[in-house]
């Protein structure tokens, strides 16, 4: 049997990512910073036969304890501090973890044993930024234009100096934006579709947002979670992007939520503009081609954006017309 080991397990794409490893057999165990919290508890509901182990990405040793305990197969380092707007209010928080971190357990790996064991980075299509191509590759240049973004950057290089200098099984992941039904409410997509349905269901009668403008190539994080576990079965260590190809605004999904409800187009009846949610430096259009993912891996997106949203929708449905 053969185990993995997922930092940030609670979050989005830890619990995607732990059903896929499950119904492959795996034994799995998972980081978290507080064993008694309410997402570890809630998470532990959902997956009872997963162990959660106490560590954190700005402890070392706590590392290097859980990957000896462990004695992994397979690393998956989706622990980050990954709202972006947040990273600007804690610039130092966000580099200790989402960057520090990834060095750290680098090091806890290569400390245990750099040969047995294969590492998978989340790296981000944030890392593009202000862009000088369209669409993204890998080999299109960084910009990153928040602190959320210059931390993953290093990651992602400190990842690839691993896999030259120590000739570790070490790759990265560049996910463009990726959503599904467990998607923190802090995100727009949630919180434009839980708000929408809060809407329909007569418990609120507006909600705010910042700049509409804004285009992503926005995913579903259940297919990608499989694009992390097949860089992983590849012959050789590589990064890959992993994306649908196609940009849309955040107005756009603003107006397929609004469709998807039957509460028609016309955005000012129900959205109004905050300009507190606007950050110092925006990206504008972040949008991927993974043809490298395509060929290499044989790994494509399967779920439309329209249904995304539905997907998004009838769960928010649920959890609403329940509380
Ligand atoms: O949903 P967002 O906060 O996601 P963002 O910044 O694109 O980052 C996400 O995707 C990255 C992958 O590319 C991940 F690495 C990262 O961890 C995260 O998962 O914002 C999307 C867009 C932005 O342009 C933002 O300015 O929506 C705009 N926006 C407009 N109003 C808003 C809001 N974003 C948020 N969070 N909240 C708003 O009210």
């Amino acid at each position: 049997m053969r185990t993995a080991l997922i930092t940030g397990i609670t979050g989005q794409d830890g619990h995607h990512l732990t059903s896929y490893l499950l119904e492959k057999g795996y034994r799995i165990v998972g980081t978290v910073s507080d064993t008694d919290s309410l997402r570890a508890n809630e998470y532990r509901s959902l997956h009872p036969e997963v162990k959660l182990v106490k560590a954190d990405l700005c402890d070392f040793k706590s590392l290097i304890e859980v990957t000896e305990s462990s004695n992994p197969d397979e690393v998956y380092n989706l622990g980050a501090a990954s709202l972006v707007s947040l990273s600007f209010a804690e610039p130092e928080k966000t580099a200790n973890s989402t960057g520090l971190g990834t060095l750290r357990l680098l090091e806890a790996i290569r400390v245990f044993g750099a040969n047995k064991v294969k590492f998978y980075q989340a790296s981000s299509s944030e890392m593009f930024g202000l862009v000088n191509e369209s669409p993204q590759n890998e080999l299109t240049s960084f910009h990153p234009r928040s602190p959320y973004a210059v931390a993953k950057t290093f990651a992602h290089y400190t990842t690839q100096n691993y896999r030259e200098a120590y000739k570790m099984f070490a790759c990265s992941g560049i996910l463009f934006n990726h959503e599904g039904e467990f998607r923190r409410h802090e995100f727009v997509t949630r919180k434009i579709t839980s708000n929408l349905v809060k809407i329909k269901l007569g418990k609120i009668k507006r909600f705010s947002l910042g700049t509409l403008t804004p285009k992503r190539d926005w995913g579903y994080a259940g297919d990608y979670v499989e694009a992390m576990w097949l860089m992983l079965q590849h012959s050789q260590p590589e990064d890959f992007v992993i994306a649908t190809g196609q940009a849309r605004s955040v107005r756009d999904f603003l107006l397929q939520a609004m469709k998807t409800l039957d509460l028609g187009q016309e955005i000012e009846k129900f959205v109004d503009f905050d300009e507190s949610l606007t950050r110092p430096t925006e990206v504008e259009t972040l949008v991927g081609d993974a043809s490298k993912a395509l060929n290499t891996l044989g790994w494509k997106p399967k779920t439309s954006f329209e249904t995304l949203i539905e997907i998004m929708i009838e769960n928010d449905f649920k959890i609403e017309s329940q509380a």
